[in-house]
């Protein structure tokens, strides 16, 4: 077997001869991306040896209002500092900022990209050392190129996302991205500082052992949802539940299984982000063949994004899973369903 090392970089290069008319711009912002995956990634390493652990000082949260850490923002001041240098994208929006951020064009060079990213997916964990992870989508924009980006470019359909990835704060590093042509996964190799290609094509088992979902909830969820998580403990499923979304999902893109978000009272219309947290991972899991929909049965990358910081239900993962959740709420829901 050809065990020479392909870096990210060597990578994504190779992949740009796929886009005949790339112009190496969306090639250079995924690098950038991976050079700020790196720099938070030592952070994170470290977080416990230098002040950067526990909760921020502004104690009014943020735009979800998630109280904010301070490796949060670290975080997400490294990924703007390296988009904004990259000269490749005209704006961002985070988990972190109420607003988008304009990026000013460096001399007559309009940037066609945007990205939306959530930072440090699953900070609560940060200071009891679990997973935690970055999650970032890359949408070409649709306002006039001539001017600034508008908030239209952020609110585009999950399906118009041209690029999406996570980046696994782990037992290793990895970041695992598509463009639309499969799902490939680089793990960090950190004695040459360079991401190499460790998972080749992921595909989605079909079916799996796990799901996710947080049981404390469980009397809180519609009686459908309840009937379905019945049934996944009935047929002996292991349940795995991190409280990071991003580990969460990524156990099951490699492993099988599901992970659910359904609607509570606390949160009616879910609590998890549709711009940087369901939209960029329903990509990749569908992309890798999974499924991704909300527990109302309509599929995530087809939503209307109406905010930025908007909610939303889910359920994604094994095809055969979903649409065994799919079955349940049609057959147990109060109200009939129509696609
Ligand atoms: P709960 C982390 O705050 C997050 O946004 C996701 O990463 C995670 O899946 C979810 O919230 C956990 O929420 O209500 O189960 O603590």
């Amino acid at each position: 077997m050809n065990n020479r090392i392909v870096t990210l970089d060597e990578f994504i290069i190779r992949r740009q001869k796929d886009f005949p008319f790339a112009s190496g711009e969306l090639t250079g912002l995924l690098r950038d991306i991976g050079v700020a995956a790196k720099i938070v990634n030592r952070e994170v390493n470290k977080a416990g040896l230098v002040n950067i652990l526990g909760k921020a000082a502004s104690q009014d949260g943020n735009a979800s209002g998630d109280q904010v850490q301070k490796l949060d923002l670290y975080a997400n001041d490294k990924l703007i500092d390296c988009l904004k240098n990259s000269g490749e994208c005209c704006g961002v929006a985070s988990e972190e900022n109420e607003d988008f951020i304009p990026i000013p064009g460096v001399g007559n060079k309009t940037s066609k990209y945007v990205v939306v990213f959530d930072p440090l997916d699953g900070s609560s964990n940060i200071d009891v050392n679990v997973s935690v992870g970055t999650i970032f989508g890359i949408y070409r924009r649709t306002s006039d190129s001539k001017g600034p980006c508008k908030l239209e470019d952020f609110l585009q359909k999950g399906a118009d996302l041209v690029a999406a990835g996570y980046v696994l704060y782990g037992t290793s590093t990895l970041l695992v991205y598509t463009t639309g042509r499969g799902v490939n996964g680089f793990t960090l190799d950190p004695s040459i500082g360079e991401f190499c290609l460790s998972h080749k094509d992921i595909q989605i088992p079909k079916s799996g052992n796990y799901y996710s979902v947080n049981q404390g909830y469980y009397l809180k969820f519609d009686v459908e949802m309840r009937r379905y998580i019945d049934q996944c403990s009935d047929m002996n499923l292991r349940l795995r539940y991190i409280g990071s979304m991003v580990a969460d999902v990524h156990r099951i893109l490699f492993q099988g299984g599901i992970f659910v978000y359904p609607n509570t009272r606390k949160y009616p219309q879910g609590k998890l982000r549709l711009v940087y947290e369901c939209n960029p991972l329903s990509f990749i899991v569908e992309q890798a063949g999974g499924k991704a929909m909300t527990v109302q049965l309509k599929r995530i990358l087809d939503l209307e994004v109406k905010h930025l910081h908007q909610r939303a239900t889910i359920a994604i993962g094994s095809p055969e899973m979903v649409d065994e959740m799919k079955a349940f709420v049609e057959r147990y829901s109060a109200t009939p369903t129509f696609d």
